[in-house]
């Protein structure tokens, strides 16, 4: 039998593990935890006084210099990491009239989508994407890109990236081409006109690559798709109205590995049902207004608003107005999926 007086107290038994650095599992905290928990609160842009200081940036910085012209949009929650949720980074960019954004390339997905200005380009492996505004624009990872813009309006779009997922995962490359701009291999927007309409398939070509060969989609086939929808009565989903996901023609499954992108309508006098999934997201208002409720938090959103869900926040979206609502959208849904932590749950409405 152990003699219980000479058995050491757990407390001064856990003293004696620090110098080989291990600890019981049955003190530790904040390693099981029974349900998604994140810093990252709602919070929306508004759109004026964001872009008021994106104005300012141009006049002290040139794209060149700064590389990329952005304002990060940092979630209020997350202590000043730079992220709009626990795994999704947004930002505002900024090409002025001539200037350049230099190519480079790194392991983390972009995806860009395009708030005013018409006419600048992303290039992308070779391939120059003339934007317009609700274009979405893809740079998927290890793609070269630069930016730039010869015509005489600014350019802006909301940018998104995995960078919180990727550096979390410690998998993050990056890397400046020896060139300011890339070679071009291709016709501008070649892709676009090889995919968009998604009916038929190039055969010559051999797409074995993790992301959508369709590299830009266009605002006006969306829109017509999202109107067509309304006018045809269709419902959609009881959580989000009409809600299209951006697809890669190859697959029908999402435009990237690890976001997904989406185009929303939300009809006249729509209140959604509410839910909540691990999934986080980023919305932007690309036309109308309304309110999106998360954890109890009414978010009043206007045109060209960008606001943040944070995963498992329980979420409705109201449009009161007698116009359609128009919202755009990326979330780290196929990251999850992926690795099988989708979770979805139905809520009871809070407003
Ligand atoms: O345009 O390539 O907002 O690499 C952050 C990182 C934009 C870009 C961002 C980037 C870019």
């Amino acid at each position: 039998m152990p003699d219980k007086t000479t058995q050491p107290s757990m407390d001064q038994f856990i003293e004696t593990l620090a110098p080989l650095h291990i600890y019981p599992l049955w003190k530790q905290e904040g390693l099981l935890i029974r349900r998604p928990t994140t810093e990252a609160v709602p919070y929306l842009w508004p759109y004026g006084p964001v872009r008021e200081r994106l104005m300012e940036a141009g006049r002290l910085i040139s794209a060149e210099e700064a590389e990329r012209r952005v304002l990060i949009l940092k979630n209020p929650g997350l202590n000043g990491k730079p992220a709009a949720t626990a795994r999704l980074y947004a930002g505002l960019q900024l090409v002025l009239p001539h200037e350049i954004a230099p190519a480079h390339y790194h392991s983390a997905s972009a995806i860009r989508f395009v708030v005013e200005g018409s006419g600048a380009f992303t290039a992308v492996d070779g391939e120059r994407l003339i934007m317009q505004p609700g274009d979405l624009v893809l740079t998927p990872a290890w793609s070269v890109h630069d930016h730039g813009n010869e015509t005489d309006t600014p350019m802006i779009w909301l940018d998104g990236l995995d960078l919180p997922l990727v550096n979390g995962l410690e998998c993050s490359f990056f890397q400046p081409l020896d060139t300011k701009a890339q070679k071009l291999t291709r016709s501008d927007d070649e892709s676009e006109r090889q995919y968009a309409y998604g009916q038929l398939r190039p055969s010559w070509v051999n797409w074995t690559k993790n992301y959508s060969p369709l590299a830009k989609y266009p605002w006006n086939a969306t829109e017509r798709i999202l109107l067509d929808a309304l006018k045809d009565g269709v419902a959609g989903s009881p959580t989000d109205g009409i809600l299209f996901e951006y697809s890669n023609p190859i697959t029908g499954g999402s435009v990237l590995p690890t976001m997904a992108c989406y185009a929303q309508l939300l009809p006249p006098k729509f209140h959604s049902d509410a839910h909540r999934h691990t999934t986080s997201a980023v919305y932007h208002v690309v036309r109308g207004s309304g309110t999106t409720i998360m954890d109890g938090q009414r978010i009043e959103w206007n045109e060209r608003d960008t606001f943040a869900l944070p995963g498992w926040a329980v979420h409705e979206h109201i449009n009161n107005a007698s116009e359609p609502a128009m919202l755009f959208s990326f979330t780290d849904d196929p990251a999850l999926k992926a690795l099988g932590f989708y979770q979805e749950q139905s809520e009871n409405k809070q407003g």
